[in-house]
């Protein structure tokens, strides 16, 4: 039987990843570099306690002279307190501790040394000319540590990946898939994918150099095959995520759309808490994009506000239009704004409205089921009958997406439409599949059609 080409290409380009991920956690030889590095850890500004961190050769020399240790170096991973001094003129910069990692347990696996200071600016900078004045020492550059701990095998390139989305982790959720990825759950399903790989391509060739010698049992290269289409589907279940972590990095696309004056940077302002797009009676008065980045249950979410959708002949308009439907396109949810108090309520035909808003909002190959919510916003103008035949209209119509009625004035509604977003199932797991399900089934289990306006 022949192994499909498909089976071979992935068997021969996968290769490579054995070597990438390789974590022996044991240096491989003639990686170290000779120059010491040392930096601030702890990031700039004023602080109570800085780290700087030093790492290789000269590590232990640096400790030594600027900690007053004549002899013995401190007992590995222990904190000290000492008198940092300047190794030249003996002048004392601060007082702190100082620990000693000694190679091969430090995070780079070369000797390291950190000293913690205070953290005023005069203190930090005074430090670091001391260290930089130390022979063999130069001031690291950006990534140093973290290359040389890839180098030494301390870090394969997932957790490399892991620990920068670690640093610049602003929610809940980020932190957490930084962490997974951290500690190596990426890392150990990529090697066991490169071991199984490895053992099929050892059967093949061993097929290939011994089957003439009936040295080979039967059925070995069939077997590879199986196993290398077995991990095919598993490579393919994994690259077909829906892009999750990418959205958990980057942040969920939910963009706010709609006519002129419906209220959309209104609802920009209402969700963000502060006045960052500029709210007027004119039609016509956003005309860029204006993006928020906001937590939504830990997730990160980047709320952008849009130009009003309308045939303009004014060219600066015009392409604030290009600019938000190209959002639209875009966008992992679309919250469709719609002024309610122009709907025609009283003789019917607001479900035909709002679809003809759904239509001229989505894209056309969208289906308005699907990563979008009817926002209808400024209910504080309806009457109370207005309100019950607008809910009658609604009740039991099929084809809409989820419908929250708000107002961005009195805060009508808003806490339900807060809920919905915030339901942090909805965002986390398949976002806009279960943004949409959850939202619908939300809406429908507490009868959210009856919009809760009376009680509001
Ligand atoms: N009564 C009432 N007025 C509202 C509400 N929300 C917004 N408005 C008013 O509606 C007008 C338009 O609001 P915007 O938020 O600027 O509308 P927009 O959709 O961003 O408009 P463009 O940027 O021109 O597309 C302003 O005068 C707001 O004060 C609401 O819930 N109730
Ligand atoms: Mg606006």
């Amino acid at each position: 039987m022949l192994i499909s080409d498909f089976t071979f290409s992935i068997f021969f380009r996968l290769i490579p990843i054995s070597r990438v991920l390789s974590t022996g956690h044991e240096a491989p030889s003639g990686l170290f570099d000779a120059d010491t590095i040392f930096a601030l850890s702890s990031g700039h500004g004023r602080c109570g306690v800085a780290v700087v961190r030093i790492s290789g050769p000269a590590a232990a020399t640096a400790l030594r002279s600027m900690a007053g240790l004549t002899c013995h170096l401190p007992p590995p991973r222990t904190a000290l307190l000492r008198r940092i001094t300047d190794p030249h003129s003996k002048e004392v910069l601060d007082r702190g501790l100082v620990l000693w990692f000694p190679a091969p347990h430090s995070f780079t696996g070369e000797d390291s040394v950190e000293f913690h200071i205070h953290g005023g600016t005069a203190v930090i900078t005074a430090v670091l000319q001391a260290l930089g004045s130390v022979s063999g020492m130069r001031p690291a550059e950006a990534g140093e540590f973290t290359r040389r701990a890839f180098q030494a095998g301390k870090l394969d390139l997932t957790e490399v990946e892991g620990l920068g989305d670690l640093i610049h982790a602003e929610t809940e959720a980020q932190r957490r898939q930084a962490l997974r990825q951290m500690s190596g759950d990426l890392g150990r399903l990529y090697q066991d994918w490169s071991r199984r790989l490895k053992r099929c391509l050892a059967h093949v060739e061993a097929f290939i150099d011994f089957s003439e010698d009936e040295l080979i049992e039967d059925g070995v290269l069939n077997r590879a095959d199986l196993s290398v289409q077995e991990l095919q589907a598993e490579m393919l279940q994994h690259l077909k995520d829906e892009r999750r972590g990418e959205r958990l990095r980057s942040g969920i696309q939910v963009v706010i759309a709609g006519d002129t004056n419906a209220g959309k940077s209104s609802l920009l302002n209402t969700l963000c808490q502060r006045p960052a797009a500029i709210v007027s009676p004119i039609a016509g008065t956003t005309r860029d994009v204006v993006e928020t980045a906001l937590d939504i249950g830990g997730f990160p979410v980047l709320l952008s506000d849009t130009a009003g959708l309308r045939d303009s002949r004014d060219v600066v308009e015009r392409e604030g239009v290009r600019r938000a439907r190209e959002r639209v396109e875009q966008a992992d949810l679309t919250l469709v704004v719609v002024d309610c108090a122009h709907l025609p309520l009283d003789g019917g035909g607001a479900v035909a409205s709002l679809q003809g808003h759904l239509r001229s909002v989505l894209p056309s190959q969208q289906h308005p089921d699907t990563g979008c919510l009817l926002v209808l916003n400024k209910v504080d103008l309806l009457s109370e009958t207005q309100r019950w035949k607008l809910k009658e209209e609604l009740s039991g119509v099929y084809g809409l997406p989820p419908v929250c009625p708000i107002s961005c004035q009195t805060h009508q509604g808003l806490k339900d439409f807060l809920t919905v977003l915030h339901s942090r199932h909805m965002i986390c797991y398949y976002i806009i599949l279960l943004l949409y399900v959850l939202t619908y089934s939300v809406l429908n289990l507490h009868d959210f059609c009856t919009w809760n306006i009376s009680k509001s």
